[in-house]
């Protein structure tokens, strides 16, 4: 008997490869509007920062698509899923991949993202860009919106909490602050009843409880500057904030809202709060990033299974 082949679009942010490329992804970020000269500038000297301008989430992703295919084909020998790339701001995009897809006869396919969080201005926008082109070529897709709470997500980013609080000899585990982090987006989002923000809570509630942590927080990292309002307290005024009021000398960091090595984490947890950690003389450390973990890889192969076993 022939095997159903199954398209598979992970979707994931995309990252520049060089540093030359950095000034078109950047327009392409703010819709079409290049930045200017000490936009620009600023945001190449943080990725010069990170390991002399070397691009990791293209690599990472790359990694965890192929993991992902294997895991689908191992655990459902009877289906032959075909994973496929689709990118937000950088090649191949999120229609590339979709083209690809029907280019290659596939007739029937599931859409994931590399983000296990649901918010319209995030997954929202990956899925509504990869169901117009599928509309418009008539391919058969559905999509996973989230999967937060995913008892084998829950399980990785435990054991990662638990593995990084060892890093902390000198302290009783009740004087470390769990400080567990997302992307920022702008507050507008509250409006729009958005679950993005409930999404988080439930993630950080679901490992607390796991790993029994009483000394645990939320924040938010990575905001925009921009003339618009965006979600806080920033993980950066909480740093400063608990030192001052709270007298906490011990911080661990666990970016639930990112799964891979990449700038975010990279610059904005290792470089930039870890300096004003320093100056603080605050602890500091983070939590390892999901990367290519095989209950991440379980995890995504289950929603995707799951989704398609639902609409076909
Ligand atoms: O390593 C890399 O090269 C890329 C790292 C990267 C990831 C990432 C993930 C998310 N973002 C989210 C929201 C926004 C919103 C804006 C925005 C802007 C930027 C800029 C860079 C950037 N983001 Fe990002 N994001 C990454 C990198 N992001 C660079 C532009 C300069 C700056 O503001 O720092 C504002 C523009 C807009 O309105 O689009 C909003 C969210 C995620 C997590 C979910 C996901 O991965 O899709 C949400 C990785």
């Amino acid at each position: 008997m022939t095997k159903r082949r199954v398209g598979v679009l992970v979707m994931s942010y995309g990252t520049p490869e060089s540093l030359d490329q950095v000034e078109a992804y950047y327009t392409h970020i703010r819709r079409g509007h290049p930045p200017t000269p000490e936009q620009l500038h600023e945001l190449t000297a943080r990725y010069e920062a990170i390991v002399g301008g070397f691009f990791p989430l293209r690599e990472n992703t790359n990694k965890q698509v192929k993991g992902l295919e294997d895991t689908l084909r191992a655990e459902h020998p009877e289906v032959e899923f075909v994973c496929y790339q689709g990118l937000k701001h950088a090649q191949p995009y999120v229609e590339d991949g979709v083209e690809q897809m029907v280019k290659d006869g596939i007739t029937e396919a599931v859409g994931v993202v590399l983000a296990p969080h649901y918010s319209t201005m995030s997954v929202g926008g990956y899925v509504k860009r990869a169901k117009d082109k599928a509309e418009e070529l008539g391919l058969k897709m559905s999509f996973v919106l989230d999967y937060h709470l995913h008892a084998k997500l829950i399980d990785a980013l435990s054991s990662r909490v638990e593995k990084a609080l060892t890093k902390f000899p000198d302290a009783e585990r009740n004087d470390i602050r769990v400080i567990f982090t997302a992307h920022s987006l702008p507050e507008k989002i509250l409006e729009m009843k958005d679950p993005y923000p409930d999404q988080l809570l439930a993630t950080s509630k679901a490992i607390a409880e796991r790993v029994q942590l009483t000394n645990w927080q939320f924040g938010w990292q990575s905001a925009g500057q921009t003339a618009m309002p965006w979600l806080g307290p920033d993980i950066l005024d909480v740093l400063k904030q608990i030192h001052k009021e709270e007298g906490v000398k011990n911080v661990l960091l666990c970016p639930i809202g990112f799964v891979s090595d990449h700038l975010e984490v990279l610059y904005d947890i290792d470089i930039e709060a870890q300096a004003l950690a320093k100056e603080l003389g605050l602890h500091l450390e983070r939590t390892e990033s999901l990367n290519t973990d095989p209950l991440y890889m379980q995890t995504l192969s289950d929603v995707v299974y799951t989704k398609w076993q639902e609409e076909s």
